[in-house]
């Protein structure tokens, strides 16, 4: 792209003047950050089109990734790692006097996701592009991603992310490739040649408008398309008199209103209209404008699944489903039995969880009125479907009134997409036999071929290239660079493990990063924090079965044990916490408060802040995740084993080195296989033992709190006044939750194993080369952790797709 750092400089500063009308002297650091991405998109503008020129020639099969959730965080650094420029612009710009790290945190970090969902759908882009395959992301441009978490008096409190407010280099606006997507109306039939067709009349049209960020691969010249859909009114509506006039205005308002923010909880979902309105808008958008693309082939419709596959992540983008069948159906003349079978064809569908309130169900008043072809369509595939049950089971009416798509007037949309797509994953090897054994079972056992398993990944060059480059250099030093398109080549590394040299030079690097998380720390808190002490983390969303009650009722153990023991000796630890809770998610709420009532008293008390120390860090984000993780010497994934699917946090740690204490939960157990349960510190009920307690409902929390003293002590200073509770009954609804609400994740079983894990990892921390080898272990046995393995695994099992391009520099 750049020949050398003089060429860079020069075309840096002559766009500097054409762009802006400055010269280098003036520009301030948003400037160099607007006019570096503005450069960097326009070159790849080209390869952009070439790809896409290169789709049509080629006839190549295209994967669409339907979802609601893009947590695509910053793409600067990414996007220059991945058409390597990336040190040869840190360079240059240091010679201009410009940090690149400043100038990358003038980037608004792109929220548009919640979590684990949408930052895996962001890891597949790089992923489909690095590998080279024509995989696209079809999703919403949110004007609001999720909120900005700022923590006063220690309780959370929502702010707007207004992300978009000082521009988008990243995305070009497409109006000439708008769709329309209908809205409520009724529906005709009439009859013509011996058939029934429907026409939806009085509906109300909303104009998608899609904004495309090209998804650049690592090493390729290969470009995929991130397509946002943004709702616009249309405009041609006859404004000739007020009544016409005001009615436009609310009008518009509420198609606006379709893209104005992403819902920010993930796992709980509460059936608003507005929710169903953006699912069917993105559907309906991407369906159309893949078809238009389609189209262009010039083939039959019956070769769909040959060229296209429409992948729902999660059950959000369902409607997907019944969008393709109204279009085949209504506009491209298909009977019903042509149209069922090329829809179930080239639709695959990902679930994510196994907790019942996170799967959806609309209200069958809402669907039909909102969309009524739609619901028209839902109600005769269920029709069907129940059909086929009570062939295959007659007489079975339980079995077909649980299995059934539609009952008990919703709409349960797990069901329409195992019905409707040809394959379903889950998401780590025991979340699959998780939902093969017992969620899903009775489809599993219709359909056992539609089953199979895809364990998560995370794209390695954001989360070791870029995020920790040190790292990443002393990896290509050490074993050369063959690991950077093939990740599963960092066994390698296994064999330096023991080496001293090496060993050093691995803690050097974790050292660095520990010094620049704690200086972050120090700027945002006011408090120092030792970076020597063991770095101990927890970030994630902030849910019941993810236990951070547990992790913090722990550290309160440890502070009774220093406040009440002057023997009791302990490797410093510094506990680090970051997590949004959903903002109508009270419990979740309530344990962030208490997490920081916690970090008060611990940090202030100087008869133990040589030892312990707690943060929580506000407004965890991808680019805090990008500080944090390098940075870690233990990494906490201890949901209540059976709950989390699959975790990818877990994954990042480990390859940057961390150790993890965990339970055998999601992809905890591939990766304890990968490693080797003596570098992780595995503790804690199993899935089964879970299982096995709800099924025998005899778990008796108060019993715990009885027999163990450590346990008592921290429950009853929940709500007795003193070190952690200041006002009286402050976490009674915490107390509550374990003791008189049966304690449903297990925090109080799982506590005195959780507490041993600890201190076994005081025990291993105190033999620094021992636990450095365990951390290089966990790196080198990471590689299969990479999504371009996970993609890979897609591309193959369910898309049947191959790459069309390959890399130039691997
Ligand atoms: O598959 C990505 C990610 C998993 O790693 C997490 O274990 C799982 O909790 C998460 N699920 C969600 C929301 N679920 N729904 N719907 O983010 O998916």
């Amino acid at each position: 792209m750049f020949d050398n750092k003089e060429t860079f400089k020069s075309i840096f500063q002559r766009n500097l003047v054409s762009k802006l009308g400055k010269p280098i002297e003036e520009a301030t650091k948003e400037d160099v950050y607007h006019v570096l991405g503005s450069m960097i998109r326009e070159y790849v503008g080209q390869d952009w089109a070439a790809s896409n020129q290169g789709f049509k020639q080629r006839q190549d099969k295209q994967v669409y990734y339907f979802s609601l959730e893009f947590l695509i965080g910053r793409l600067l650094g990414n996007n220059l790692l991945n058409v390597n420029e990336l040190e040869l612009v840190r360079d240059s710009l240091a010679e201009l006097g410009f940090s690149l790290e400043c100038i990358e945190e003038q980037e608004a970090d792109a929220g548009l996701g919640n979590g684990g969902l949408g930052r895996l759908a962001a890891c597949f882009l790089d992923s489909l592009a690095s590998l080279g395959y024509a995989g696209h992301g079809c999703g919403i441009r949110y004007k609001y991603g999720l909120f900005e978490q700022k923590i006063i008096n220690g309780n959370q409190v929502e702010l707007p992310d207004n992300w978009l407010d000082k521009g988008n280099e990243w995305e070009v606006r497409r109006p000439d490739k708008k769709v329309e997507v209908q809205f409520w109306g009724r529906v005709e039939a009439y009859e013509q040649d011996g058939h029934y067709h429907f026409v939806t009349k009085d509906a109300e049209s909303v104009v998608a408008v899609p904004y495309d960020v090209p998804v650049i691969g690592y090493g390729q010249s290969h470009v995929n398309t991130l397509r946002l859909w943004s709702a616009e009114p249309k405009r041609e509506t006859s404004l000739d008199t007020p009544s016409n006039y005001y009615g436009y205005l609310d009008y518009s308002r509420s198609v606006e209103s379709i893209s104005e923010f992403l819902y920010p909880d993930d796992s709980q979902y509460e059936g608003k209209l507005l929710r169903l309105k953006q699912q069917y808008f993105m559907c309906s958008a991407g369906v159309q404008s893949a078809l238009r693309t389609f189209s262009k082939l010039g083939l039959s419709y019956d070769r769909l699944p040959d060229k296209v596959a429409f992948h729902i992540n999660d059950t959000h983008p369902t409607l997907v489903i019944p969008e393709l069948m109204r279009i085949l159906m209504d506009d491209k003349g298909y009977g019903w039995d042509e149209a069922w079978d090329i829809t179930t064809r080239t639709v695959s569908y990902t679930n994510h969880t196994t907790l019942s309130e996170a799967l959806e169900k609309w209200p069958v008043s809402m669907v039909s009125k909102l969309l009524p072809r739609i619901y028209m369509i839902i109600e005769e595939i269920n029709k069907r479907f129940c059909g086929l049950l009570l062939d295959r089971y007659p007489g079975d009416g339980e079995r077909i009134e649980h299995m059934a798509i539609i009952a008990n007037d919703q709409v349960r949309m797990a069901h329409l997409a195992i019905v409707g797509s040809h394959s379903v994953n889950g998401v780590a090897a025991l979340h699959t036999e998780i939902l093969k054994e017992r969620e899903m079972a009775p489809f599993y056992a219709l359909y056992p071929e539609r089953f199979n398993n895809k364990t998560n990944g995370i794209t390695h060059r954001r989360w070791l290239m870029h995020a920790n480059p040190k790292l990443s250099n002393l990896i290509t030093e050490t074993i050369g660079n063959e690991w950077v398109t093939e990740p599963g080549k960092l066994e390698q590394l296994a064999d330096y493990a023991d080496q001293s040299a090496f060993q050093e030079q691995f803690r050097a690097i974790k050292r660095d990063n520990k010094n620049r998380l704690a200086s972050y720390i120090l700027d945002h808190t006011g408090v120092p924090v030792d970076p020597d002490s063991v770095f101990d983390v927890q970030v994630k969303r902030l849910h019941g079965y993810k236990r951070q009650l547990l992790n913090i009722l722990h550290v309160m153990h440890l502070y009774n044990k220093l406040k009440s023991d002057a023997s009791f000796d302990m490797v410093p630890r510094t506990f680090i916490f970051g997590a949004k809770a959903a903002p109508s998610y009270y419990f979740a709420k309530k344990i962030i408060k208490l997490i920081n009532t916690v970090s008060d008293t611990v940090n202030r008390d100087a008869a133990v802040n040589d030892r312990l120390k707690v943060f929580f860090l506000e407004n965890y984000s991808v680019s805090l995740a990008e500080k944090i993780i390098p940075a870690a010497d233990v990494s906490e994934q201890i949901s209540t084993a059976g709950k989390e699917a699959s975790g990818t946090g877990n994954m990042k740690f480990m390859m940057n080195g961390a150790l993890t204490i965990g339970t055998m939960d999601g992809a905890n157990v591939e990766m304890a296989e990968q490693v080797g349960e003596e570098n992780m510190f595995i503790y804690g009920l199993r899935a089964d033992e879970v299982l096995e307690y709800y099924r025998n409902g005899n778990y008796r929390p108060n019993e715990i709190v009885d027999q163990d003293e450590r346990i008592r002590e921290v429950v009853e200073q929940l709500v007795h006044p003193g070190a952690f509770c200041y006002r009286d009954g402050e976490f009674w609804d915490i107390y509550d939750s374990l003791l008189a609400h049966g304690d449903e994740y297990f925090v109080l079983r799982d506590f005195a194993a959780y507490a041993d894990a600890h201190v076994a990892i005081d025990q291993a921390y105190r033999d620094i080369s021992d636990w450095t080898r365990k951390a290089v272990l966990n790196t080198a046995h990471s590689g299969i952790f990479s999504s371009d393995r996970t993609i890979s695994e897609y591309a193959t099992d369910i898309w049947g797709i191959h790459p069309v391009s390959g890399h130039w520099n691997g």
